[in-house]
């Protein structure tokens, strides 16, 4: 197998236009995460990468839905993503987000580059725009049905649903996102990079696994469905596609080149270049070099992505990174495939998802559990699925039931007949082995089986194959378990008391190996097993490696004499009831409002009466100066006229609110706020992510009318 000298993993940067959920850490994080944890206690030079993707339609749209500034949304989702991942203990090296400068630069630098090298075809087209908004229609701008599949909704330059790529003037029946109208054809100058001119060689990448270096062979095996999607669309021929977009938000075109007003950088261009700048940013917070994990020959560039980024990552980004020339390309892309949920499509919209941020807060101190449960069912080679009931059961019945009981029964055991000091034991005494109850087995022959048992876990992990993976690592706490069921030390204490320690030291010797090869996959346990065990937390500084050396040197990891901890539980069984409350709450959008805002204390028929509700209509709307909330609303109530300051101005600009019918109560008290008195307060409903609507009767209702 070639050796490499250091690691650059990098895992999708995810688009900052709304919260995570569990397909995305079932995709490219947790599986990232884990391949990093291990390479860290093997003792590799490895540097772990991802950020914000903050360009691109997907936060432009989502910020015209929400009516704010593409840069709130972005802040709002990079901090929240930090905040999750920090929560499941995903162990990035670095974070970092693509409005950063130094982004920026980089992808300047980086199309200024292929620019000079004459790598781009610049020509003018034509393409969608829309008449009404006013723009070009370009990627998530533009929807209509997929030429391959017919799927309804794909996206100008994807299809979502068989991953296809595409341009909007593929689509059928073309729509824009805006308006909803079908868009007309209007000419624009884009510059374009000719993938067709690298179709031969990125065929003989990809399936040759020969790539710039024939004498070095590839030692990574690529995942079956990766190669087959790659060469289905090199099978389907390989277009032009343009690197620039006619938009107000991203990265510019360099000012320098003719032509580049107005133009941004295609987001598929500027966010794959995040993983450079991200490094450099790394790089530069420790004082280090970038530069050889990027461009040295000896270096492994691995993406972890889902399957609907492997155009992107296997055939466009290798693209451009082999028309600069001084970079490395991905010496593997172990995409995942798609994670379901209780028989469904993982969805925002339907809020068919479980959050991660609201995982931690109803899961608190319980990272792993999911962390265990998603692995278990990580969609490596073909589409998984979640469900509650599931995790629950993994939960209960392997986490509980088998590690957790194992580890909690050793450390009882040897405070109870030990006071928690390891016992020396007689080298020559024998036990009942794990594998069968008339086996007879030695402590060095044991080191031995559980060297091997790891050596496979390892191998499991270099091959991607982290269910696998997993099932080892429990493997050897079921072996662990049935040292004790076999042997029974409770029975043999009082009369083989030398047997019992040799049990007892084993026994302490594969807790010790679980605390090391759990952590790539459950690193809080990790932490809690070194405190059961009093020992030093792991650092994942080559922990593995030494533990494999004892083990084959028939050195006891753990040893003898050491004082261990205090028994607690690890892990502790899930109940029907908090199961049965999850899946309640997925889809139910209201049930999320209702757990977060809790119905209010009952009032009588009259309290209510007391309010006098009634229809209005803005008629005028301004800011109020140096308030970036409020807005001074003019309302015409059929018989009298009101000026009314409402919060709404993050929401709504001036022009938007101007025609509104609206809800007002119109016996609040008046007050004055910022010099205006204001007669009144319009009536908002607001979602669980603080969107706001208003309460309007029907167009066209008269003014004044009472809601009661
Ligand atoms: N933001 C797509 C996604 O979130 C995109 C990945 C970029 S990786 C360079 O699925
Ligand atoms: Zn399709």
């Amino acid at each position: 197998m070639r050796q490499f000298e250091r690691y650059l993993v990098t895992s999708a940067l995810p688009y900052a236009n709304g919260p995570l959920h569990i397909g995305h850490l079932s995709g490219a994080y947790l599986s990232a995460d884990i391949y990093v944890r291990f390479q860290r206690l093997v003792n590799k030079d490895i540097v772990f990468i991802c950020g914000s993707d903050e360009h691109g339609a997907a936060i432009t749209l989502r910020a015209a839905k929400e009516g704010i500034q593409p840069k709130a949304i972005i802040d709002k989702y990079h901090e929240s993503f930090q905040k999750s991942f920090e929560g499941m203990g995903i162990s990035f090296d670095h974070y970092d987000r693509t409005s950063s400068q130094l982004h920026h630069e980089t992808s300047q630098e980086f199309f200024r580059n292929l620019f000079n090298k004459g790598e781009f075809i610049e020509k003018e087209s034509e393409q969608y725009y829309d008449e009404e908004a006013k723009q070009f229609l370009a990627d998530r701008y533009i929807t209509g049905t997929c030429p391959k599949c017919a799927n309804e909704n794909a996206y100008g330059d994807q299809c979502e649903k068989c991953g296809s790529a595409l341009s909007p003037t593929e689509l059928i029946r073309p729509k824009s996102t805006l308006t909803g109208k079908e868009p007309t054809l209007r000419k624009t100058r884009h510059w374009y990079l000719p993938l067709d001119k690298y179709e031969e060689w990125l065929r003989e990448w990809i399936t040759e696994g020969t790539l710039y270096d024939k004498v070095l062979h590839y030692p990574e095996d690529w995942k079956n469905h990766v190669i087959g999607q790659c060469k289905s669309w090199l099978d389907g021929g390989l277009q032009p596609r343009s690197m620039t977009r006619d938009l107000d938000w991203g990265v510019d075109v360099p000012k320098e080149i003719p032509g580049s007003e107005g133009k941004k950088l295609y987001v598929w261009m500027d966010a794959p270049i995040g993983y450079i700048s991200s490094t450099k940013a790394w790089a530069e917070k420790k004082g280090k070099d970038w530069e050889p994990y990027w461009k040295s020959e000896d270096s492994a560039l691995i993406h972890f992505i889902g399957k609907d980024n492997i155009v992107f990552h296997c055939l466009i980004f290798p693209a451009i990174l082999k028309a600069h020339g001084d970079y490395v390309l991905p010496v593997n892309v172990p995409a995942n495939q798609f994670m379901n949920l209780e028989g469904d499509k993982i969805s925002t919209s339907k809020n068919w998802a479980v959050w991660v941020h609201e995982y931690l807060e109803d899961f608190e101190g319980r990272q792993d559990e999911l962390r265990y449960a998603l692995i278990k069912n990580m969609p490596e080679l073909k589409d998984s699925e979640f469900t509650w009931k599931s995790f629950q059961d993994a939960n209960n019945n392997e986490l509980v039931n088998n590690l957790a009981n194992f580890v909690n029964r050793v450390i009882v055991l040897t405070n109870k007949y030990y006071e928690g000091i390891v016992p020396e034991i007689d080298e020559d005494e024998g036990f009942t082995g794990p594998e069968s109850q008339s086996e007879v087995c030695y402590h060095d022959s044991e080191l031995i089986r559980l060297f091997d048992d790891i050596h496979e876990l390892c191998a499991n992990i270099r091959k991607y194959d982290f269910r696998s993976a997993l099932k080892n690592l429990m493997e050897i706490s079921t072996k662990g378990n049935q040292i004790l069921q076999f042997n029974e030390p409770w029975k043999l204490q009082k009369e083989q008391p030398e047997t019992v320690k040799v049990i007892m030291n084993i026994c302490l010797q594969y807790v010790t190996a679980i605390s090391v090869i759990c952590r790539p996959f459950m690193p809080f346990t990790s932490d809690k097993l070194r405190t059961l065990l009093n020992l030093d937390p792991i650092k994942e500084e080559g922990e593995l490696d030494d533990l494999l050396f004892q083990l084959a040197d028939g050195e006891h990891p753990l040893k003898a004499k050491h004082q261990i901890g205090k028994p607690f539980h690890l892990f502790s069984r899930i109940d029907d009831d908090v199961i049965e409350a999850q899946v309640a709450k997925l889809g139910n959008t209201g049930a999320k409002a209702a757990i977060k805002n809790p119905i209010k204390e009952t009032i009588n028929f009259d309290d209510f009466m007391k309010l006098d509700i009634r229809t209005a209509v803005i008629t005028e709307a301004e800011k109020v100066p140096k308030a970036d909330k409020l807005l001074k609303l003019a309302l015409d109530l059929g018989f009298e006229q009101r000026t009314v300051v409402s919060g709404i101005a993050a929401h709504f600009t001036p022009e938007e609110v101007v025609g509104k019918s609206v809800s007002l109560l119109a016996n609040l008290a008046p007050r004055k706020i910022r010099g205006v008195e204001s007669q009144g307060m319009i009536l908002m409903a607001e979602d669980d992510e603080g969107k706001l609507s208003f309460v309007s009767p029907e167009d066209g209702w008269p003014n004044g009318m009472i809601i009661k």
